[in-house]
């Protein structure tokens, strides 16, 4: 199982940590792609020493290559975004897991598609949850 996992990279680094988690956990279902999202050292710049058109290639290929797309989208991303639309057109299972908050709300162009599978999350243990039963669906 080849998990591609999405996070937002210059969209803002706030859910880093996050990212690093659930690719933790990610890892234990199948091989994860981009664990590189989730590196904590890594600021919003992204890497300096891979040119942008290098990462655009290499990322559409792993997305052809996965069997399933699991995107934290709570920091928005145009990034993630446009790998979400991808995926869709490349009919790949989605799961996008955003944090409750009063002072966020999901974009509707995420949220208002039934072809993704949208869960929101309070917390590591909860996360967790929603990837178990996402991953079982898919069996
Ligand atoms: C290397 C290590 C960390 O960052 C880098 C270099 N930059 C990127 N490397 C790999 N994938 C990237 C990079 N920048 C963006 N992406 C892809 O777009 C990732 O797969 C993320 O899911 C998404 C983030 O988009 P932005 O718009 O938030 O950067």
């Amino acid at each position: 199982m080849k998990i591609y996992f999405a996070g937002a990279i210059r969209g803002g680094r706030e859910d880093a940590r996050m990212y690093k988690n659930i690719i933790r956990y990610l890892a234990k279902i199948g091989q994860v792609l981009t664990e590189h999202v989730g590196n904590i050292d890594i600021n919003f710049k992204g890497e300096i020493s891979n040119k942008d058109k290098n990462i655009f290639i290499r990322d559409i290929n792993w997305l052809q290559m996965a069997d399933v797309v699991v995107a934290e989208v709570t920091t928005p991303s145009l990034g993630v975004g446009y790998e979400l639309g991808i995926a869709e057109k490349l009919k790949k299972p989605v799961l996008c897991l955003h944090k409750s908050s009063e002072n966020y709300q999901l974009s509707a162009m995420l949220n208002g598609n039934n072809k993704f599978c949208c869960q929101e999350y309070d917390n590591l243990a909860n996360a967790k949850l929603h990837i178990d039963v996402f991953f079982q669906d898919l069996i």
